[in-house]
């Protein structure tokens, strides 16, 4: 068994090699959600790489930041869900692995289209009412961009959650202060994440996001907080770019490719564990 950090270096890895394979993408988000994906998809939901769309007695996922699909096609990939070779085959034309994951291609593992954002939130919403309707214990997880957040339609959805009382949800928030047009503060000031979504009416947790241990001890709490009559969100503090310094907070790395020197220079400070695709 290789351990997390092991894995998240190979996912890194993936992410670099797979948009610089075909020059387009968006490698900032996805490095910045490595140790996230990591935990949730090798440590923290139950679930079956055998693959049921209707999900029953497993955990859920929903990426609402659908761009970051390199990070998301790695995990799949490295957790069984399809052959890692195929990773090879990101955004090319017919592929499965659509730039944004769509279900049309019917790849293991993607539950819905993505990539027009803003929509997850209510997409997870009501997989997290029709678990509790099918009397199902098993929880939905799901993942936001923070300048995903300035779409209207989430705070519609984050509204109805609390109303709803909708207990078996974890919302993850990627709060890297940045977005395509830069940072988050000086496009449309998001405020005060923790008190906005408290206010909400929602059950709130922060989480040092690219610490392997704090992301772990955060979502083993944040799941034994569900089920107390309020949605729960984590707030997780990431860098952009996490792990390739040369990317790390630079909002320029949110959807554009390394050449082949600036791939170099990033697969040298990422550690090939499990073999590379
Ligand atoms: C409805 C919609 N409007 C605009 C876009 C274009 N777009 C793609 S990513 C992005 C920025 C999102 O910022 P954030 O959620 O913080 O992601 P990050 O840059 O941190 O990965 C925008 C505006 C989109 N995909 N969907
Ligand atoms: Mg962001």
């Amino acid at each position: 068994m290789h351990s997390l950090p092991d894995i998240a270096s190979q996912v890194r890895r993936d992410i670099v090699r797979m948009v610089h394979g075909v020059q387009s993408g968006h490698p900032g988000g996805s490095l910045g959600c490595t140790d996230f994906l990591t935990a949730l998809y090798f440590k923290i939901m139950k679930h079956d790489p055998a693959f049921q769309m209707n999900a029953a007695g497993e955990d859920v996922f929903i990426l609402s930041n659908g761009h970051i699909s390199p990070v998301f096609y790695s995990v799949l990939a490295r957790s069984g869900y399809f052959p890692v070779s195929e990773l090879a085959s990101f955004r090319k034309l017919n592929t499965r692995l659509q730039g944004h994951p769509a279900t049309h291609e019917h790849l293991p593992g993607v539950r819905i289209a993505s990539g027009s954002l803003g929509q997850g939130m209510s997409v997870a919403i009501g997989a997290a009412l029709s678990k509790k309707l099918n009397g199902d214990t098993q929880l939905v997880y799901s993942l936001h961009g923070d300048g995903e957040l300035q779409e209207g339609q989430i705070w519609e959805a984050v509204m109805f959650a609390a109303h709803h009382k909708v207990d078996n949800l974890i919302a993850t928030i990627d709060w890297n202060g940045q977005q395509i047009d830069g940072p988050t503060d000086r496009v449309i000031s998001l405020g005060n994440l923790v008190q906005k979504f408290e206010a909400f009416g929602w059950l709130t947790l922060e989480m040092r996001g690219n610490d392997m241990d704090d992301v772990i001890a955060v979502l083993e709490k944040a799941k034994s907080v569900t089920r107390q009559g309020k949605p729960v969100v984590i707030l997780m503090h990431t860098q952009m770019g996490k792990g390739v310094d040369f990317m790390e907070n630079d909002h320029n790395w949110h959807g554009i490719a390394p050449n082949d020197e600036q791939l170099a220079k990033a697969l040298a400070q990422l550690p090939e564990t499990m073999g590379d695709y």
